[in-house]
């Protein structure tokens, strides 16, 4: 299959990865787009956009997916309802080592609720699954009505898992990998003095 000319033809889905600064939503996507762990931790900045093309199983359609990365970070809230904007699904992540950012899952889902709309498909992450010792959240399943997925970002557990399922959700058919593609992350920063 010519996978650049089908690709111009893609149809482009937007994604949003939401959930409290530093339970790991740029790592998750590091993982999963490029196969790569850092534990250096670099906060997000205003949002980064990376493309990711599947394909629709047994029909050799494109899709590409386009996942914003926002930052967690409290001061960057009242700039970012305009990022939300023509979203059609979205991940909310959280630290399973870390109490508040579980039950910050819940003010998520309604900034993302009342920026997009109220059925927008959701799934949630429950990351950091490898930090055994530190687990306090392990038995708590977050009381939404959303499915959770628990996953490790640093030993490429469920990445791809938890991805596929939001994604199959948006579609509502089966997804497929596609191996070799190009994905180039853009930054969109944001001037924190000027609010622009
Ligand atoms: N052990 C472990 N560390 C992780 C995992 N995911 C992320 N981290 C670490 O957690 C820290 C924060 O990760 P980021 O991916 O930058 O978090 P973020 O949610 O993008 O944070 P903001 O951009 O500030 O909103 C980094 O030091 C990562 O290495 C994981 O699955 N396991
Ligand atoms: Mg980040």
């Amino acid at each position: 299959m010519d996978t650049k000319k089908s690709s111009e033809l893609a149809q482009s889905v937007k994604i949003i990865l939401i959930g409290d600064g530093g339970t790991g939503k740029t790592s998750l996507v590091n993982q999963f787009v490029h196969r790569k762990f850092s534990s250096i931790y670099k906060t997000t900045i205003g949002v980064d956009i990376t493309p990711y093309q599947v394909l629709v199983k047994d029909t050799g359609k494109i899709i590409r997916f386009v996942i914003w990365d926002m930052s967690g970070q409290t001061h960057f809230e009242q700039f970012r309802s305009r990022f939300y904007t023509g979203s059609s699904g979205a991940i909310v992540v959280y630290d399973l080592t870390n109490a508040s950012s579980y039950l910050n899952i819940q003010t998520w889902i309604k900034e993302c609720r009342n920026a997009c709309n109220k059925t927008i498909p959701i799934t949630l992450m429950g990351n950091k699954a490898d930090l055994d010792e530190l687990i306090i959240l392990e038995t708590q399943q977050p009381k939404t009505e959303f499915p959770a997925v628990l996953t490790s970002a640093k030993n490429n557990w469920n990445v791809d898992k938890a991805f596929f399922s939001l994604f199959e959700a948006i579609i509502g058919q089966k997804l497929e990998k596609i191996e070799e593609q190009s994905t180039e992350t853009t930054h969109i920063s944001y001037d924190h003095k000027s609010g622009s």
